[in-house]
């Protein structure tokens, strides 16, 4: 397990165990039809007293109606409407936002087409005893990827290394969505603020919370290529977050010369 800890945390109210009853897991969906209902079947074996939030963008595949019917069926399955497909980031914070109102101390960040394996939530929910933000990562020991093409990991692992350089932070899997937040880290965060759509948003928020001063542990998952159904990466994305972090980087950078020019003149 890797650490990043800063020295002055704004809050201190890691350390208590984590009740999986106050769990909410959050299932962004587009287009998943067939996904769905396995993923929700897996998360149910693996963690039974979790709640669920499926955020539909109105799929046209139907993936909706199908949250709907799991949702009559388990009233520990929720579902969240919206009428377009606004991107991952957006459907997380109106997810986030419908957690928060309803009182869940954590909230866990989870893809709908098996990547990210429900098996594995309880290691990050173990994890979050010591922690306010637990980082599924696969470019640390004991993580890996299953059959990603060499070109996607290639990419995947040159966005991490470039975003820890240009960010300075010590994470190793940065732009990885498999996660838990306490609530208090998405409390303090300026939500509506978040204008990231793809990997970009799971550097934005970590970084935030990095800078905020909060706890981000990493530790290793097993990440499975889509075996069904069709990945909505896009150039576009890449170029978001290309542009993004060399942005907050330099912004960065800026930040470190002022003060040390500010402590030379005095
Ligand atoms: N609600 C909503 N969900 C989305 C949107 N874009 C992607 N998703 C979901 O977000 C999760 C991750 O999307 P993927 O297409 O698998 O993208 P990825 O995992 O980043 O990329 P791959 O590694 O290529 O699979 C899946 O559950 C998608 O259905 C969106 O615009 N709105
Ligand atoms: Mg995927």
């Amino acid at each position: 397990m890797t650490d990043t800890s800063p020295a002055d945390r704004p809050d201190d109210r890691t350390g208590t165990p984590v009740g999986t009853d106050r769990v909410l897991v959050i299932v962004p969906t587009y287009n998943e039809a067939e996904n769905l209902p396995r993923i929700l079947d897996r998360i149910r074996a693996a963690t039974p007293a979790v709640s669920v939030l499926v955020v539909d963008d109105g799929s046209p595949d139907g993936t909706g109606d199908i949250a709907d019917r799991r949702a009559d069926a388990d009233d520990r399955v929720h579902v969240l409407h919206r009428t377009a497909k606004n991107g991952l980031g957006a459907a997380y914070i109106a997810g986030f936002g419908w957690g928060l109102e309803h009182g869940f101390d954590v909230l866990v960040e989870m893809d709908a087409d098996g990547s990210h394996a429900p098996e594995q939530l309880p290691r990050l929910l173990a994890a979050l005893e010591d922690a306010d933000l637990v980082l599924g990562a696969r470019y640390v020991p004991g993580g890996t990827v299953v059959n990603w093409p060499r070109r996607r990991e290639l990419l995947s692992r040159g966005g991490n290394l470039y975003s820890r350089l240009a960010l300075g932070v010590g994470l190793h899997d940065i732009t990885g969505g498999y996660r838990a937040y306490r609530a208090q880290v998405l409390r303090a965060l300026p939500l509506d603020q978040v204008e990231s759509h793809g990997y970009c948003f799971q550097v934005d928020l970590a970084w935030r919370a990095v800078r905020a001063g909060f706890r981000v542990v990493e530790v290793p998952i097993t990440f499975t290529e889509r075996q069904i159904g069709v990945s909505k990466m896009s150039g576009g994305i890449v170029r978001e977050a290309l542009l993004k972090v060399t942005v907050w980087g330099a912004a960065r950078r800026w930040e470190q010369l002022r003060s040390l020019l500010r402590r030379s003149r005095r």
